[in-house]
């Protein structure tokens, strides 16, 4: 009897493969804007694109059911609002495509549990909760098989995930190593400016969606005015000078922040408003942010009304993505010396 090979993920396309996922929590906020939708935007330009919602992610905190529901379609129509295009890119629920779930488990089979305890994230957020979830703990690893699945070369994220893209490479070359090369090793893309967007109250800190309070943090959909007291009360330094240093991290945030909602260089910014005042600044930035966000929300309420259509899309984008997991997936099993399964 003649076996039949397997597609390998060597022999897939060459094109740049650019990969991304972003949580159904809560509502996102202008931190994702910098370091999410608005690279997911330019880079669904440089080849094949795939953005997912990884909800599998969402559960490894305490959440609530209908919420997850609700956010899931939330998110699915900011995506759209903030400018990926269907016909361009791939965008899906991670759980409507279970090869995310199976390769997770695969690669767990590598992935230590010393360096998972050493990921800066499961220590904070452990610390934060009383409950500690296994999910919360492996979630490095699911994002890694998210990552590798789709033979990523590019991954678009904020500064606060370098440490797991690391991990998801250092995965990669072990995986390669040990049973034979699978995985490309995919790159981080980190913005320029607003890699790290810090939280208005507390300008040391991430601006969080899960952890920031109300006023430190600005939600994509947040009405002008919220948007003006929000900026207007930010927690800025002693002095006027409008100008980034590492003692001043209130001013050095709003610089950041409004060079994301103009798309000017930080320079420019510090050059033309010097030595007005922050008050001053403040309302500049005010205004930019949302002149930026205006857009979009418009977008989003027309998108967020028809989830008839959200949910065609989202369908579409699984079977589409499933088609291009599926080799690596296949390939995985293979290597690691599973039996064929049954077509
Ligand atoms: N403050 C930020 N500045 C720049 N980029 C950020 N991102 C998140 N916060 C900032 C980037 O947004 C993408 C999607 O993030 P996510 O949905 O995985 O995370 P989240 O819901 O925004 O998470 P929280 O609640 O803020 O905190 P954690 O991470 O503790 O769950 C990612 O590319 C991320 O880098």
């Amino acid at each position: 009897m003649r076996l039949r090979r397997r597609p390998s993920p060597a022999d897939n396309s060459l094109t740049v493969r650019i990969f991304s996922g972003i949580q159904p929590t809560g509502q996102k906020t202008f931190g994702n804007y910098s370091g999410g939708f608005r690279q997911y935007v330019a880079t669904q330009e440089e080849g094949e694109a795939f953005f997912c919602i990884v909800d599998l992610h969402s559960i490894t905190v305490e959440y609530d059911p209908a919420e997850l529901r609700e956010s899931t379609l939330d998110l699915a129509a900011m995506l759209f609002a903030t400018g990926l295009d269907p016909h361009r890119s791939t965008v899906f629920v991670q759980s409507h495509n279970p090869d995310h779930a199976e390769a997770a488990w695969l690669l767990g089979a590598i992935a230590g549990y010393g360096e998972l305890r050493r990921m800066t994230q499961f220590k904070e957020k452990s610390a934060a909760h009383e409950f500690v979830s296994c999910g919360l703990f492996t979630y490095p690893v699911l994002m890694a098989a998210d990552i590798l699945l789709y033979q990523t070369d590019l991954v678009p994220i904020g500064d606060d995930q370098r440490q797991h893209l690391e991990l998801t490479r250092d995965l990669a070359r072990r995986f390669n190593a040990r049973f034979g090369p699978t995985f490309r090793l995919p790159e981080g893309r980190y913005p320029a400016a607003g890699a790290r967007i810090m939280d208005l109250t507390e300008p040391t800190r991430k601006m969080s969606t899960s952890t920031s309070p109300e006023m430190g943090k600005i939600l994509i959909v947040d009405p002008p005015e919220a948007i003006r007291r929000k900026i207007m009360s930010a927690v800025t330094d002693t002095g006027r000078e409008v100008r980034r240093a590492p003692d001043k991290p209130g001013i050095s945030n709003l610089v950041e922040i409004m060079s994301v909602a103009t798309g000017r260089p930080p320079e420019a910014i510090e050059a033309e408003y010097g030595d007005g005042g922050y008050a001053r600044f403040k309302a500049a930035v005010a205004d930019a942010v949302i002149a930026c966000l205006a857009p979009v929300q418009e977008r989003y309420r027309a998108l967020r009304s028809d989830p008839g259509e959200l949910e065609r899309l989202l369908a579409e984008g699984a079977q589409k993505a499933a088609g291009f997991s599926r080799p690596t997936l296949f390939a995985m099993y293979e290597r690691m010396g599973f039996t064929r399964r049954p077509d």
